[in-house]
Order: structure tokens, then C-alpha cells, then sequence
């Protein structure tokens, strides 16, 4: 039987466990990439680690999500990446240089490669035929250290894209149908492969667009073959030689088929406050718009931005509107400057910024007081822009730039106008000067690191208590995101201090939560969050994890868990339980105490924990489906213990 492109992927790079779906595998990572606001932390557990140079073949920090430095925080987390991407073989994005997904597509991506970056949407470079996956930031410390990834086995479900795109119809239509399908919940263990003849009509930062969002429905990845639409790009890009041809075998076998008619697709948006809550646009045609938003790492190419210049051309955007536009890289800046793009986009009354996350993350442009915000990128969750009774909707480039000038809604089709259909350049301007390359191997250990007064170390946590005696400091619902339970905008300049950014745990469902669960702490017992399904959407922040430990988390209890933030409590020693029957869920109040006793023993015996209520005097059984190495983890109180103790977390001998 032949193999997906998957699997070949997997076994060139497996040093555990065996490819069978839902099994612990460990893979070699071969490229790793951080942001600045995961990445502070990643590299002070990389720095505690004691090693002296990355092992990896390329590891890339970037300079994208804080970049408005109001105060000095975010200035001195930059001197901080700066100081240390030099001292350990690191090359180094600076700031302005573009957005991690974006310029990691155009520079440093390569066909049959893994990347294992802290930024949920590492999942992009999937366009180029890479292994590439979300983690958080002691993931991806451990694997600049030459460590193992750990991640279940996917089951692979095929994608198979049949005709080609109308007109006014493109790639982000094309996710969030998927998305309306396949929601943002229960797809944990899955990556989505894509194959078919629709793949010839689209070009890879149209790939890198659904690959991108493969993060909202909780894919593990995406990924596409490598073929001459890759090569094409890579050469555009002055890179031919980095190309090879990647597929799957014709008569490989998928856990699921699933077929999409490309042609049959229309403009979709999705609505307030989920990715998947998805309507066509005609439907909502009409609703007056007050922001309209283009950019973030799901649409910012050129040929996105390109597209909106020609849109524009010789139009002014509706006076309500406000129109803001980031390129995703200075690549792509260049580029539209030199084609006279920039100019048609200028000339629109587009508020042009800084390539950087920006609005994406409520870093900047929050709308007005329920203002209505459509935007090109990836998460619409409740307050993320920075306003908590803003409505935004995610749509596409076209849809972004007919609201932009009609003032509303609008389905860019009833725009009256022929589709303008934008070329790929057979060549970029290129230019990495923004690139800073790594001190020589001889001179790296005399490179003082630079921290400042908002750089902390990262918290230690003690080994699993024997027994769990806590409180259900606080209940929540589903589809709780990470946004939810450590907010980022405004908040997110604290990210190198967990005492401070500690502070906001769960700001916007109960601001009391962090004080509540201090005097927890600090009486001695435990704290347990007790959720609904898919806990943990989202962002790949271990901040979700890190904080909450910090406050004397111990456990939560949830229907189910989003992959990346399971793997963070893990790796922070938080036990994401999960309800052996969900109706138990609704048995159980915020304010309840909670037993677990022998809460060692029996997880290292691998049997059911049982619960006891002592509020209401009753018991329940709780699953922790933990392998044997994050057992250890666990039991330790995280995977820094480990590694402090000389212990290593994969287990694996090192090559
Ligand atoms: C996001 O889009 O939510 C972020 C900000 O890029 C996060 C990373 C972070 O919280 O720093 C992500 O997607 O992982
Ligand atoms: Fe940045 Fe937004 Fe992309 Fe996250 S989703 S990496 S905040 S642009």
C-alpha cells in the first residue's frame, strides 16, 4: 500500500514510537522558528537548559507581535531576542522585517523539512510541502536543544480539491468553507492533506491561506505536495534550489476522503465571535461597516494585497471606514512599491502599517464601542481586537476591499467590476538585510545577553502533590480559548514576567480569578478549573499554562482539549483531566472541594482517578490519558524539572 505525503514525512524524521494514528510518535525537527512573544520565554527555558548552540539545521527568531512598544517592556524583550539569538546560532527577523508565517514562507521554508514553531500557525509553511506544527515555547526550546518532538500519530484525511476558483472567490473562501464543515472543534490527532487538480489553480501563499487556518479547526497540521507551483514560488524567490518534488503515492490510503468542488465555492465571512460561525457574504450584505482590516499572517501576500490595489484603483474608501493595511512582510511592501500597487493603496485613503501582527492581536486598531470590523485574518474570538462589544467578521481580501468602499457588507461580486486577476511576479525583489546572522561558533560564548528589568526567570513548580486537595476556583463553558484564559493586546507586554501577566489569568470571564486563586495558593491547597469542550482553543501561548500554574493550578477537568494547549499543561505540570462521563460536568459548581487521593500513585499505576466531592459528598471518575513520558513530566511537576535534574523529558537516548 502507498504512503500520504503524511506519512513520508513522519518516518523520514521518526526516532520514536511507530506510525499508527492515535500512538505517541517523537520526530526530528529539523527548523524551528519563535515569535517575541512566545519567544522570550522559550529561550529563557533554553537558556536554563545549559546548552551552548542550537542543534538544529535552521532556528529563526522573529520580531513581529510587539512592535508598538509603548513603554519599555517590549523594547528590552527585543535587546533581550537580539542578544541571544547571536550568543546560540540563532538568526534573527527584525522587527519591520514581516510577520514569522509570511516571511518564514518567502526565505527559509523548504520542501520535506519539519518546523516546530511557538506560534500556532507554524501550520503555513504546510503550502511548501513541509511537516509544519504549533507548539509552545519549552516544545520548541527542547527542540533547538536537539530533542525529539512528541505528538500523536495523525489520522490523515485527504482534501480533494476538484475545478478551479470563480472569480471574486479565493483561498480564504476556501477555509472557511472547510471551517463551516468541520468546525473548530474535534479535530484534534488530524492533519488535513491536500491533493486534487484544483491545487493547479492555486498559487502557495493561496495554499499558505488555508494551511494557516488549519489552526482554527485544531488540525495537528496541513499539508500540500510539492510540486511546480512550489517551484515556481521558490524560484520567485530566488530558491529554486531548495525545491524537491513531494506527493503521495497514488494508491496511498486516508483515514477520510473528502472532496470540495472549488467551483462552487461563494464569498464567505465568518461571523461574531467564532472562526466557524460561517454565513455567505451576500447574506449579510448591507450591514454598515465601520473597520475594515487587511492583513495578518493569513492573507498579506502580494498577490492578496495586489489584488486590493487593483480594487481600489482610482476609489476612495467609504468615509465611515477607517481602512487599515499591513503587509505581511517587507518583502511584500517592496514589492507592491515597486509595482505601483503602493500607490493605488495610498491614493484609497488606506491607513498603511507597520508589517507586523498589529490588529490581528488587539495590539493596535481596536474598533470604536461596538464597531463593526471586517478583517482578513484568522480569529474573530470575543474581544480580541481590543474592544469587548466590537462584531468582526473574517472574510476575504476581495470581500475586505468592497466593504472598504462601499461602506458596508458587500459581496465583491455585485461590485460591478471585471475580477482583476493578479499575476505572481516570476520574480521578487529580495532583500534580507533585516536578517541578522548568529555569531560565529568561536566568538558566541563572549556575547553578553541583555535582559531587562521586565525579564524575569521562568516560575518553578513543585513535583505532583501525593494528593490533589483543592477548589473549583472556577467553571467555564466551551470552546474556551487561550485568549480567554490569558488575554494578549494590551496585556501582552508582560510576557516576560509570569508574576505580572499572572495578573490578567482569565481578565475577561472573571477578573477575581487570580486573587482568589493566590489566597488558594497560598492556604496550601490546589486550584482545579473545571471546562466544557475543546478547552484551550487557539493561540499556542503557553502563558495559558505557565500563569495558571504559577497560581497553584494543579488540575483542570474538561470534556476535551485543544492539542497544543493539552501538550502546555503537561509540560507545566497542570493534569488536563477529562470527565469519564460528561453529564458530571453540570454536577459540579464553582466553590466545590475537591480529593483526589493517592493522585500519584494511581496516575503512575496508569488507573482512573477518582474524585471526590466533599462539598456535596459524592464521587466521579476522571481519565488522564497520559503516555509514559508525560506521566513522568507530570509526576515531576513539568518538563523543566526533568531537565534541571539532568533528566530529559523524550526519554530517547540522543544521537
Ligand atoms: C495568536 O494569533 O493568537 C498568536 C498571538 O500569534 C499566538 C501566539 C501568542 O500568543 O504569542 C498563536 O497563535 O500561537
Ligand atoms: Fe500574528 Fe495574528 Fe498571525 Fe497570530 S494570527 S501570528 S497574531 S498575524
Amino acid at each position: 500500500m502507498g504512503k500520504t505525503l503524511t506519512e513520508k514525512l513522519i518516518e523520514s524524521h521518526l526516532v520514536a514510537g511507530r506510525i499508527v494514528a492515535g500512538d505517541e510518535i517523537g520526530i526530528r525537527i529539523d527548523q524551528t522558528l519563535t515569535q517575541d512573544a512566545t519567544g522570550t520565554m522559550a529561550y529563557l527555558q533554553f537558556e536554563s537548559m545549559g546548552i551552548d548552540r542550537v542543534r538544529t539545521e535552521l532556528s529563526m527568531s522573529y520580531i513581529d507581535h510587539n512592535t508598538i512598544q509603548i513603554g519599555f517592556e517590549n523594547a528590552d524583550d527585543h535587546r533581550y531576542l537580539h542578544s541571544v539569538a547571536r550568543r546560540y546560532g540563532i538568526r534573527l527577523s527584525r522587527a519591520g522585517n514581516g510577520i514569522c508565517h509570511q516571511v518564514h514562507l518567502e526565505r527559509f521554508g523548504k520542501p520535506g523539512r519539519t518546523l516546530l514553531g511557538s506560534d500556532s500557525h507554524t501550520s503555513t509553511c504546510g503550502a511548501l510541502g513541509m511537516l509544519a506544527v504549533g507548539a509552545g515555547g519549552l516544545d520548541v526550546a527542547l527542540a533547538m536543544a536537539g530533542e525529539p518532538f512528541f505528538l500523536t500519530c495523525p489520522e490523515v484525511t485527504r482534501v480533494n480539491l476538484k475545478g478551479s476558483l470563480p472569480p471574486w472567490v479565493s483561498a480564504k473562501d476556501v477555509v472557511l468553507k472547510l471551517l463551516e464543515i468541520f468546525t473548530t472543534r474535534g479535530n484534534v490527532g488530524h492533519v488535513f492533506e491536500y491533493g486534487g487538480e484544483g491545487l493547479e489553480g492555486l498559487a502557495v501563499p493561496e495554499r499558505a491561506t488555508i494551511a494557516n487556518m488549519g489552526a482554527e479547526m485544531g488540525l495537528t497540521t496541513s499539508v500540500f505536495p510539492s510540486d511546480g507551483m512550489t517551484r515556481r514560488f521558490l524560484a520567485a524567490q530566488a530558491r529554486e534550489a531548495d525545491w524537491a518534488e513531494l506527493s503521495a503515492d497514488p494508491d496511498a490510503e486516508y483515514a477520510r476522503d473528502v472532496e470540495l468542488d472549488l467551483s462552487g465555492l461563494v464569498p464567505l465571512a465568518a461571523r461574531p465571535h467564532s472562526p466557524d460561525n460561517i454565513g455567505a457574504v451576500r447574506e449579510l450584505a448591507g450591514i454598515p461597516v465601520d473597520q475594515v482590516c487587511i492583513g495578518s499572517c493569513t492573507n498579506s501576500s502580494y498577490r492578496d494585497l495586489a489584488t486590493v490595489a487593483r480594487i481600489l484603483r482610482g476609489k476612495v474608501a467609504h468615509p465611515r471606514v477607517s481602512l487599515i493595511i499591513t503587509p505581511g512582510s517587507r518583502q511584500v511592501l517592496e514589492n507592491l512599491a515597486r509595482d505601483g500597487y503602493l500607490a493605488d493603496l495610498l491614493a484609497a485613503g488606506a491607513r498603511l502599517t507597520e508589517s507586523s501582527c498589529g490588529f490581528c492581536i488587539g495590539g493596535s486598531h481596536s474598533p470604536g464601542s461596538k464597531g463593526v470590523s471586517l478583517r482578513t485574518s484568522n480569529r474573530n474570538f470575543y474581544g480580541r481586537s481590543g474592544t469587548e462589544d466590537a462584531e468582526v467578521y473574517l472574510v476575504s481580501p476581495e470581500t475586505a476591499a468592497a466593504a472598504a468602499v462601499a461602506g458596508a457588507v458587500t459581496d465583491p461580486r455585485d461590485l460591478g467590476m471585471d475580477f482583476p486577476a493578479v499575476a505572481m511576479p516570476e520574480a521578487f525583489r529580495v532583500d534580507d538585510c533585516m536578517i541578522l546572522e548568529p555569531a560565529p561558533p568561536g566568538k558566541a560564548a563572549s556575547v553578553q545577553i541583555v535582559r531587562g528589568p521586565n525579564i524575569g526567570s521562568p516560575p518553578e513548580n513543585g513535583p505532583l502533590p501525593e494528593r490533589l486537595d483543592g477548589e473549583v476556583t472556577l467553571k467555564v463553558g466551551d470552546k474556551i480559548t487561550t485568549d480567554h484564559i490569558m488575554p494578549a493586546g494590551a496585556r501582552m507586554k508582560y510576557r516576560s514576567n509570569i508574576p505580572r501577566y499572572a495578573d490578567y489569568v482569565f481578565e475577561g470571564l472573571d477578573p477575581t480569578f487570580p486573587s482568589r486563586a493566590a489566597r488558594i495558593r497560598d492556604s496550601g491547597r490546589h486550584n482545579v478549573v473545571v471546562a466544557g469542550q475543546s478547552y484551550g482553543q487557539g493561540s499556542s501561548r503557553e502563558h495559558a499554562a505557565l500563569c495558571p500554574m504559577y497560581l497553584g493550578v494543579k488540575a483542570v477537568i474538561a470534556k476535551s482539549y485543544e492539542r497544543i494547549h493539552a501538550a502546555n499543561l503537561i509540560n507545566f505540570g497542570i493534569l488536563p483531566l477529562v470527565f469519564g462521563n460528561e453529564s458530571e460536568y453540570n454536577l459540579l459548581d464553582q466553590g466545590d472541594s475537591l480529593e483526589i487521593p493517592d493522585l500519584r500513585d494511581t496516575l503512575a499505576a496508569g488507573r482512573a482517578l477518582t474524585v471526590r466531592n466533599v462539598t456535596r459528598g459524592r464521587s466521579f471518575t476522571v481519565a488522564c490519558p497520559l503516555s509514559e513520558r508525560q506521566k513522568r513530566i507530570v509526576l515531576a511537576g513539568g518538563a523543566l524539572n526533568l531537565v534541571r535534574t539532568g533528566d530529559r523529558p523524550s526519554g530517547t537516548a540522543r544521537k
